[in-house]
């Protein structure tokens, strides 16, 4: 989509961009499922970038530094959110990039492999990788790379100076060339005007292929790293509802995941984001290395939206079941998350 056609959208009176957005979600999308996926931070801090907003750049240490936890806890903890009702684990390392001869890419590779053995959607955000980590990681049953272009080409170098915009967009070439599906989205709160949030849907929508999914993050402002104190322009509930809808228009097949920043979220305001097409959100307590919304509530939230856990993408690719498989039903996947949602 044009930034011309999304100017346009952006200047309908919001009650008519959400009913427009609405439509567009329920031609494509079954309204009352929304994908429940869950975070971990596999390597935390440390990293190498100034990104303005992050916990884990080494250059504000707003967070302890953790090496790569062992594939066993991360099985561990993936094997906790597929009960709780995952179908997709994300796992996060809080690298500038990683090479297929590091010794830590192998034991990813690995990681992903038995994660995706245990029928779960793997998802995984690296920082920069070439092809051949992207084949590997393919390989090994990866159905998603999460690569954020955060915000404007424009306003990117006001938020990080160690990368560029075209580095990024290199990765999600590699990402998209080995067959990856890409997870790509952006911040509200960066002190990006609304020019900047429409140039992020222009970028991602001109995409040959456009991303599996589109988060929206609201920067929660980590003490220590530049943006931690003030938050300018935090974005009002309503920004966001906005964004959502125009998401949901300029990426019509995209899921738009509800993001960091739903903690202080008003239930009336996530609702209304599920009404304008967000249709997936981080579930658990802790997204990387900042509080999400609790479990409690999101059940309580998900139960009274009526919406029900999405099941796998069916045509996802993953290497033959391995172990904890078997636990777990491929008709009923869910039993935990319902249960307990009747519960609450
Ligand atoms: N090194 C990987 C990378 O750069 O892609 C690591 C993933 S990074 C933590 C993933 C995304 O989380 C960022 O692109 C940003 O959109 C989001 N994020 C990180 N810190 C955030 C914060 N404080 N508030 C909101 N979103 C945040
Ligand atoms: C995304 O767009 N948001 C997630 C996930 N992709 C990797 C990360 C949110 C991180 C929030 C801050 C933190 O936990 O440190
Ligand atoms: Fe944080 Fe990723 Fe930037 Fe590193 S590259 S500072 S982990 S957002």
């Amino acid at each position: 989509m044009t930034l011309d056609e999304l100017k346009q959208l952006a200047e309908l009176p919001l009650m008519q961009l959400v009913e427009k957005a609405h439509a567009v979600h329920a031609q494509h999308w079954d309204t009352s499922r929304i994908q429940v996926c869950t975070l971990l931070s596999i390597k935390t801090g440390g990293c190498s970038e100034n990104c303005a907003y992050c916990a884990q750049s080494a250059r504000y240490a707003a967070v302890a530094r953790q090496e790569l936890l062992p594939r066993e806890k991360v099985l561990e903890r993936a094997l906790l959110a597929k009960a709780m009702g995952a179908t997709r684990f994300c796992m996060g390392a809080a690298w500038r990039g990683i090479r297929a001869d590091d010794a830590r890419f192998a034991e990813v590779v690995e990681m992903v492999r038995a994660v995706s053995a245990l029928g779960l959607e793997v998802c995984a955000t690296l920082g920069k990788i070439g092809s051949a980590e992207a084949l590997a990681l393919k390989e090994a049953g990866l159905t998603a790379y999460n690569h954020n272009l955060d915000t404007s080409p424009e306003h990117y170098s006001e938020i990080v100076t160690t990368h560029t915009y075209a580095d990024r967009l290199e990765t999600i070439d590699a990402v998209q060339q080995a067959g990856i599906s890409l997870c790509c989205g952006g911040i509200l709160g960066l002190g990006e005007g609304q020019v900047d949030r429409l140039r992020l849907l222009e970028v991602v929508s001109s995409f040959p292929t456009p991303p599996e999914s589109f988060p929206i993050n609201v920067l929660i402002p980590i003490p220590g790293t530049p943006l931690g104190d003030a938050a300018p322009q935090a974005p009002d509930t309503l920004d966001l509802v906005r964004m959502v809808a125009l998401a949901r228009l300029a990426l019509p097949r995209t899921r738009v995941r509800l993001s960091a920043g739903r903690e202080h979220l008003s239930p009336e305001a996530q609702m209304l984001c599920f009404y304008a097409g967000a249709n997936s959100l981080f579930y658990g307590d802790k997204l990387l290395t900042a509080n999400n919304a609790s479990i409690a509530e999101d059940r309580r939230l998900l139960e009274a939206c009526g919406l029900q856990p999405e099941l796998p993408h069916a045509d996802m690719l993953r290497p033959a079941a391995g172990a904890g498989e078997e636990l777990f039903s491929e008709e009923e996947p869910h039993p935990c998350f319902r249960e307990v949602c009747s519960e609450s």
